[in-house]
């Protein structure tokens, strides 16, 4: 879809400009970027680094991506609809947590809510007695994954859509719903595609939400800065521009907003389309969106999409099992791990262990992370994470190999952020060195790891 550009349009931008006005009057300008820190759930889900989100429904039946909310609940019948296929899939593949669209645009719920009749209820499946956001999130639970829900505020079905208070409390039911019965939310996806010109009451949305969900985190476009914990990319490509800052701001209204990618794993297809291989992304292009996302300090989130049996076609399943493959086979074999004994401070950001971390000394604006080796290694990546618990600091940064001349710079960038992947063509070395050059507080780095790619197959 050529929704990308769009995620929350400018009608809607405008209706919550207006309930902003109030918050954006704060005395923002003494704060500074550097400043700004994450929230504890901020931390704990940016660690998750990658999910998947779950697009089925009507529109998997009719070929389609948007359906327009006239498709018989009848044609919603998949003989072997699987959650934990889907789940056991996304976690071959390295996700941490799935995001099922438990309502598309199309206003079609997959759980027998009470709120409409048009609903999984009132289809042949399992004789209008199953519920897949039940399925969905105990598949998730089982496996030792979050799970999350997208609820979309664009509903073409539902006649309520026309009078924005009806409408409000017509959503706010459903979402109580959601968020009241299926345990812990991870994240909560607030997708603004074809709201344009429609006024939500979001205030009174997130403090429902908050009220039974008070750690899940908002996904949303920019222009519902307020209320949401993460951001849109502005793309559905799969990649984060460089650099990548988490604080960003919004008419002086500093705040701490990760970012997130969402692209699916079939080429512009969200929903599962007949005979469709032809725009299955490689590996190849997926490692490129790992790189570009993950690897740039945002949070991935792929789409798969269900067959109209309700199972992720067998092509899907292998591709994300080679994903994870992949994934696993450049960057597991950390090679810093076998450094050379080195002082308790430095050796926390080469231990493997993300919980600890390296300080440089207080007060510090460069620094350097130096580590040796009794052998030469070769290596053609470093992945560098900064502990942002006291906001994103490193503002430039080299990573230098040791050479007969002398140090030399093999990578060299500004933010660092949750994680940094740098690729380079293969250097050996014994020594090597993460130098910080500029950093506006002091630096802290959980990891700096290092791999050959080359011995990657
Ligand atoms: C977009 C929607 O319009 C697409 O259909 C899809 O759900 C994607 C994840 O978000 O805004």
């Amino acid at each position: 879809m050529d929704c990308a550009a769009t995620k929350w349009m400018c009608g809607s931008i405008l209706a919550v400009n207006c309930l902003l006005t109030g918050a954006m009057n704060a005395p923002a300008q003494s704060m500074n970027f550097t400043d700004v820190k994450p929230s504890p759930q901020q931390v704990e889900w940016q660690d998750l680094e990658f999910g998947v989100i779950v697009h089925f429904g009507t529109n998997t039946f009719l070929n389609r991506e948007w359906g327009d909310g006239t498709a018989d609940p009848k044609i919603f019948n998949p003989a072997q609809a699987n959650p934990e296929q889907w789940v056991e899939a996304a976690k071959a593949a390295g996700a941490r947590y799935v995001v099922l669209v438990a309502k598309h645009h199309d206003g079609f719920c997959l759980w027998p809510t009470e709120q409409t009749d048009y609903n999984v209820a009132h289809s042949p499946w399992l004789d209008g007695k199953g519920d897949l956001v039940r399925m969905a999130s105990d598949a998730a639970q089982k496996n030792g994954l979050g799970f999350g829900v997208y609820l979309s505020p664009w509903d073409r079905h539902d006649p309520r859509y026309k009078d924005p208070a009806a409408y409000d409390k017509y959503y706010l039911s459903e979402l109580e719903e959601l968020a009241s019965h299926y345990g812990n939310l991870t994240e909560f996806w607030l997708d603004g595609a074809g709201s344009a010109g429609h006024t939500y009451n979001f205030e009174k949305i997130i403090e429902t939400l908050r009220t039974y969900q008070p750690n899940t985190i908002v996904f949303a476009d920019t222009g519902l800065f307020e209320y949401g914990d993460a951001r849109w990319v502005g793309n559905e490509a799969g990649n984060i521009p460089y650099e990548n800052w988490n604080v960003i701001d919004r008419h002086g209204f500093l705040r701490w907003r990760p970012v997130e990618v969402d692209t699916p794993l079939h080429k512009l297809h969200w929903f599962w389309h007949p005979d469709d291989l032809a725009t299955l992304k490689s590996v190849d292009e997926l490692m490129k969106t790992y790189e570009e996302s993950v690897g740039r300090g945002g949070q991935l989130m792929l789409g798969i999409a269900p067959d109209n049996r309700g199972l992720l076609p067998d092509a899907d399943v292998a591709r994300l099992k080679e994903f994870g493959e992949a994934i696993r086979a450049r960057y597991a074999n950390n090679l810093a791990l076998k450094h050379l004994p080195t002082d308790a401070n430095t050796a926390n950001a080469l231990d493997g262990d993300a919980d600890t971390f390296w300080s440089a000394p207080a007060g510090s604006r460069s620094a350097a992370l130096e580590v040796r080796f009794a052998q030469p290694v070769t290596f053609d990546r470093a992945l560098t994470m900064e502990w942002l618990n006291d906001g994103q600091h490193i503002e430039k940064y080299t990573v230098e190999a040791w050479s007969k001349d002398g140090w030399k710079r093999v990578a060299e960038g500004g933010a660092i952020g949750h994680k940094k992947i740098d690729v380079f063509a293969a250097v050996t070395a014994t020594r090597v060195r993460l130098r910080i050059l500029s950093s506006a507080g002091d630096a802290r780095i959980r990891e700096f790891q290092l791999f050959n790619t080359a011995s990657a197959h």
